[in-house]
């Protein structure tokens, strides 16, 4: 019997760059860089393996709906996600950083009225904030959250913070620590049913070169 195909989905820039050198350890190369390509779907050297070039946000969603039976994905987005219908598998530990509330440094963060927060990870602030027994306002923003404290929409944001640069270059700094991220490899729970020893296989030899 030819081996079953197994598709996994990425986005490109760090988090494929970063991911490489795992695909390699698990013998597989793929025949064009998403960078130059315009391809969405990229062939490997192993006729069944395919990567999908997606939006990072939109990973979970295409392994949730079996749209692909992998993928690679910050925790961030995971826990942005909710996690339905895959299974976390390895943490990858490329792509790191951390969720943060930042806010400009003399801004109270416990002020008398509810704080603003904007942010594009609504679903994490509401928790992160609903644990620390705080209401908040949340608004909902897909980008630059680092301009709305400055221009007044909000009083801080939750993003993610790699070196701080941004947020330094911005006149913001970094205050209450959520959650450390990395990058995860997912599965859809029938491919892990369905194609089991492939999958098994591949997080086998990707493990190995985690140091897992
Ligand atoms: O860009 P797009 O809107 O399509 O999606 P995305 O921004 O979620 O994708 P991408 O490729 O930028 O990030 C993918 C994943 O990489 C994220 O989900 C995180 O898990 C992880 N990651 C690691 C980061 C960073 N480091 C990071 N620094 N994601 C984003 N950033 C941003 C940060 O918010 C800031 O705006 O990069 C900028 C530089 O960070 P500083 O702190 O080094 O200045
Ligand atoms: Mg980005």
């Amino acid at each position: 019997m030819s081996q079953p195909s197994l598709t996994i989905a990425l986005s490109k820039g760090r988090i494929f760059k970063e991911t490489l050198p795992l695909l390699a350890a698990a013998g597989i190369e793929p025949q064009d860089d998403p960078e130059s390509s315009r391809k969405l779907i990229i062939g490997t050297n192993d006729p069944s393996v395919k990567l999908l070039i997606v939006r990072a946000s939109d990973v979970p969603t295409y392994v949730q709906y079996a749209g692909a039976d992998l993928g690679v994905t910050g925790k961030d987005v995971l826990m942005e996600h909710g996690g339905e219908g895959l299974y976390e598998l390895l943490d990858l530990q490329i792509a790191r950083c951390k969720l943060m509330v930042a806010a400009r440094p003399e801004t109270d963060l416990e002020p008398r009225t509810r704080l603003r927060v904007a942010t594009k990870f609504v679903n994490c602030a509401r928790r992160y904030f609903a644990s620390q027994s705080r209401q908040v306002d949340i608004i909902k923003l897909y980008g630059s959250m680092e301009l709305a404290p400055l221009v007044g929409l909000a009083d801080a944001i939750v993003d993610v913070v790699d070196t701080g640069n941004t947020l330094r270059a911005n006149g913001l700094a970094p205050r209450l620590h959520i959650a450390d991220i990395s990058s995860r490899l997912v599965v859809n729970k029938a491919s892990m049913k369905m194609k089991h020893a492939a999958v098994r296989s591949l997080v086998a030899q990707i493990a190995a070169k985690t140091g897992q």
